[in-house]
């Protein structure tokens, strides 16, 4: 009797150890998931992002303006295990960025990469002739968009001693080319803030990259031409353009690089593309 009392206590006390050493696995496990703030995270690169940090175990912010696709984004990633906060707001804004940022709670607050992909071109005009209202777009959203983003999520990396900026220029920061002037403009002007952060976090552990696709076939060309679709294929027609999962694989690589290494700025073309004028096509 007093065997089975003991064995009874002995068991219940194994139970006991197996349930606190399973809640501590899990308390750490969540103390090392990182957490990647991706914008733009509704179409091409910035889901592709999305699906790659998440593969590697990160928990997800995901920003953008298509709450619908947001919110299915969100189910998807936390059925196959991925904590996934979603902040709908458009990153031209200002105060809904600094109310979206202010709002994170707990573990959310504690962001260790931020991917700044939000971006756009629209149109293919002469600087003297295109539209001032849809170059302010691009302008607000590539340049002042990235910047607000930076400014709001960097000083709490800084903080932490821990973080990493992943920014999207493009070939197209490198030179000029026709009917492209100002979404030029706009990633030449991502070159120098990439370049311009990372001398102001020389002395701190946190990352800077500037990756810099050439064509990638996203929605980007349909956003170009206005939704005209059969111009955007036309882009791509004759050679195999890069994916954004291409993208999000030098991204990820960016992030987890050893802690001594800094990858600065990637350039990544199609093989049969040669600068932002030149391609091969069959
Ligand atoms: P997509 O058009 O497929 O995706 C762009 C994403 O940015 C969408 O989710 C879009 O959301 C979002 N976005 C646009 N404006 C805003 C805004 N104001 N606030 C929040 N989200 C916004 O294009 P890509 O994936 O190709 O582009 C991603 C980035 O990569 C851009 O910065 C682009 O300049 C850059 N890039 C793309 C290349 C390419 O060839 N595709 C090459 C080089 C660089 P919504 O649907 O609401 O507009
Ligand atoms: C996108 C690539 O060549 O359209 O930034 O400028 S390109």
């Amino acid at each position: 009797m007093l065997q089975i009392y003991y064995k009874s206590i002995a068991n219940g006390l194994i139970w006991g150890e197996i349930f606190w050493l399973s809640l501590n696995i899990q308390y750490f496990k969540d103390m090392e998931r990182k957490t990647a703030l991706i914008t733009g995270a509704t179409s091409g690169i910035g889901e592709a992002c999305a699906r790659k940090f998440a593969a590697g175990g990160y928990s997800l912010i995901l920003n953008g303006r298509n709450l619908e696709k947001l919110e299915t984004m969100k189910k998807a990633f936390e059925s196959s295990g991925t904590d996934t906060l979603t902040l709908a707001f458009d990153v031209r804004e200002r105060d809904a960025a600094e109310k979206a940022i202010a709002s994170l709670e707990g573990k959310w607050k504690d962001i260790d990469v931020l991917v700044n992909n939000a971006g756009l071109v629209i149109g293919v005009d002469k600087e003297f002739e295109g539209d001032l209202d849809e170059w302010r777009i691009m302008l607000d959203t590539n340049i002042w968009g990235l910047l607000t983003m930076t400014r709001l999520v960097v000083p709490g990396m800084v903080r932490r001693g821990k973080g990493h900026i992943i920014n999207l220029g493009s070939i197209a920061g490198d030179a000029a080319y026709p009917g492209g002037s100002v979404y030029c403009a706009t990633k030449a002007a991502v070159k120098a803030l990439s370049d311009g952060l990372r001398i102001d976090l020389v002395d701190t552990p946190v990352k800077v990259t500037n990756i810099k696709p050439g064509m990638v076939e996203t929605n980007f060309s349909v956003v170009r031409f206005r939704g005209d679709r059969a111009k955007a294929d036309a882009v791509y027609k004759g050679l195999e353009p890069l994916t954004g999962d291409d993208i999000a694989d030098v991204a990820y690589y960016a992030a987890t690089a050893p802690g001594r290494v800094q990858i600065a700025e990637v350039l990544i073309m199609p093989t049969n593309q040669a600068t932002g004028t030149i391609s091969y096509r069959k």
